[in-house]
């Protein structure tokens, strides 16, 4: 297994929106970010992943861009980019950025002159096709609901949008786009920067000949994931990328690869031959999905979670290196996915973190996780933000469906429940502006806020350092093997990381309830010392059997 420095760091996210404004105008922006830098510095971080920061008239928030070399007017210039990157580089971390290849705005020059005319040398820059049947080319979905085509007056024909209708997709077939993107990477690179957290990468190669999906259900429009997800082929581009651009570089990329078999790791994260040095891969966030999928929710099973787990983690050994999550800025908050935030939010934001930090790979920390942010119930409609979420509300009233139902599947899944502002202290606005937020707050920024927990000695921040200090400190936790224990288990779930005669074991109650813990036969002749637990008095855990209490979380070492 080769020692380098992407997979002993503990990255963070920002989603510069949402992260802290400067001027007062309710944005996040990048002066905001500079001047929380020596924050992310004492947390611990080593990486930090921006989100896009890049021109876009916004219509997702920045994955919609105009300008790929140019920085977007809310969030500053790029002279506070580079004073940025030399704030990063100062304080001895590095900095990711978000790239997005699978789309553009519709507001790129590329694209107007696409749409200009069918002979516009940049038409085939992009996916434009005529109708069928009066309708549509294909009956493809967009992964934002609706159809996955937009009809163009000026030229009569449609263009692809998997996302929405003002991100068309880029046409990866063209040699010239990929030239043009391989470019633009190598422009970011050579400014310093230190990787990439690539998009929707899993999407940029089409199945030839755009073929109607099967739609046994007559459905308007139907879930293409066969048609435009891991798509055969889509490897020749990504080593393209890999060769042409990346691979001249000292840095990290991660893709994010919803899709990717395990089956195919060698291929997208080999250590030799992969594609990126990691992905995101989405089966253990997508477990409390429905029958209906995504905007649909239900109980999640212990035993998928672990399968899931051991997979991936068992999986990858000898091949690749995980990325660990359990947020971001498309996911609802973790502690009231996972948790209980309202009789138990300290211990289950904790025993969370201690679940996802300490597996095998590169844990990456959503802004606001370390504090325990939770998910926020909006009121109305309006109040929430998301084009996703509102594309998703027109379909269902155009379906008929009932309206308290979607608010509430809403309030669930929405992807604005991660992106409310920063809750830096308890004065208005959690001190996240002077001046009204883009988006609401979540009104619990009283309680739940960087200032207190700074000073609380057994603050979810303060246990977040000590977890990224007791991974710092221990190659075991960092290199070490995992193997997974009691998978019978349904409350509790246990795991252990062994590396050169050095073993932990970690052992986690995903409940508020108190199941009875017994150390597996297998560590009964180590001596077991508790490093680390998430409940401040640290009762002697020696015996080898005892009763857990609510979302516990102890880690012991194991020595023989
Ligand atoms: O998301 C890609 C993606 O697949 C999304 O469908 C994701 O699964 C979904 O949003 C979950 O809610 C990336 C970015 O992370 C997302 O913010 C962008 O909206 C999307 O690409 C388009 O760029
Ligand atoms: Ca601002």
């Amino acid at each position: 297994m080769r020692k380098v420095w992407w997979k002993e760091a503990v990255a963070y996210q920002i989603y510069p929106r949402s992260f802290m404004d400067s001027n007062g105008d309710g944005v996040g922006d990048i002066p905001g970010i500079i001047s929380r830098l020596d924050y992310l510095q004492e947390l611990g971080i080593d990486v930090i992943w921006i989100c896009p920061i890049y021109k876009s008239p916004n219509d997702d928030n920045g994955y919609d861009i105009s300008d790929y070399q140019d920085i977007m007017d809310e969030f500053g210039t790029m002279e506070d980019f580079d004073r940025l990157l030399s704030g990063i580089h100062e304080r001895g971390m590095k900095v990711i950025m978000d790239l997005v290849l699978n789309h553009t705005s519709d507001e790129h020059p590329w694209f107007i002159e696409s749409r200009s005319s069918r002979d516009n040398p940049k038409r085939d820059y992009y996916i434009w096709r005529d109708g069928k049947d009066g309708g549509e080319p294909n009956n493809w979905e967009s992964m934002f609901n609706g159809s996955a085509w937009e009809y163009d007056e000026t030229t009569g024909q449609y263009f692809l949008h998997l996302y929405s209708r003002r991100q068309p997709d880029l046409n990866m077939e063209n040699p010239q786009v990929r030239q043009e993107l391989i470019n633009m990477i190598r422009w970011w690179l050579d400014k310093g920067i230190d990787g990439f957290r690539v998009d929707a990468i899993t999407h940029i190669k089409k199945l030839p000949g755009l073929p109607d999906m099967p739609n046994p259900h007559k459905l308007r429009y139907v879930d293409a994931m066969d048609g435009h997800r891991n798509v055969e082929g889509i490897h020749d581009f990504l080593q393209l990328f890999k060769r042409e651009a990346f691979a001249d570089y000292d840095i990290m990329t991660v893709g994010e690869a919803s899709g990717a078999p395990i089956s195919e790791a060698d291929r997208w994260i080999g250590e030799e031959n992969g594609a990126f040095n990691m992905i995101f891969q989405f089966e253990h966030v997508n477990l409390d999905f429905g029958p209906e999928g995504r905007w649909d929710f239900g109980p999640w099973e212990m035993a998928k979670l672990k399968g899931i787990m051991k997979k991936w983690q068992t999986g990858l050994e000898g091949i690749g290196w995980n990325a660990l999550y359990l947020e971001n800025h498309d996911q609802p908050r973790s502690v009231s996915r996972f948790g209980d935030p309202d009789n138990y939010p300290k211990e289950s934001a904790k025993m969370l973190a201690t679940f996802f930090m300490l597996m095998q790979g590169t844990p990456f920390i959503y802004q606001g996780q370390e504090i325990g942010m939770t998910n926020v119930v909006f009121k109305e409609l309006t109040d929430y933000r998301d084009v996703e979420i509102y594309n998703f509300y027109r379909e269902r009233l155009m379906d008929g469906k009932d309206v308290e139902e979607t608010m509430r599947r809403i309030a669930y899944r929405a992807r604005d429940n991660a992106r409310t502002p920063m809750q830096w202290d308890d004065s208005l606005f959690g001190g996240f502006t002077t001046g009204v937020p883009w988006i609401n707050i979540n009104p619990n920024y009283r309680e739940i806020n960087v200032k207190r927990q700074l000073q609380e000695a057994d603050s979810v921040l303060n246990y977040y350092k000590a977890l990224i200090r007791l991974r710092k400190e221990n190659e075991a936790l960092i290199y070490g093997r995992y193997d997974g224990w009691l998978d019978d288990h349904p409350e509790i779930f246990v795991y252990s990381r062994t590396f050169e005669g050095r073993a932990f074991l970690i052992v986690l109650n995903f409940y508020g309830n108190a199941p009875e813990f017994t150390v597996p036969p297998e560590f009964a002749g180590f001596k077991r010392d508790v490093v680390l637990s998430n409940y401040p008095d640290r009762p002697d855990r020696k015996q080898s059997s005892f009763t857990m209490r609510p979302y516990e979380a102890v880690v012991f070492r194991l020595e023989r």
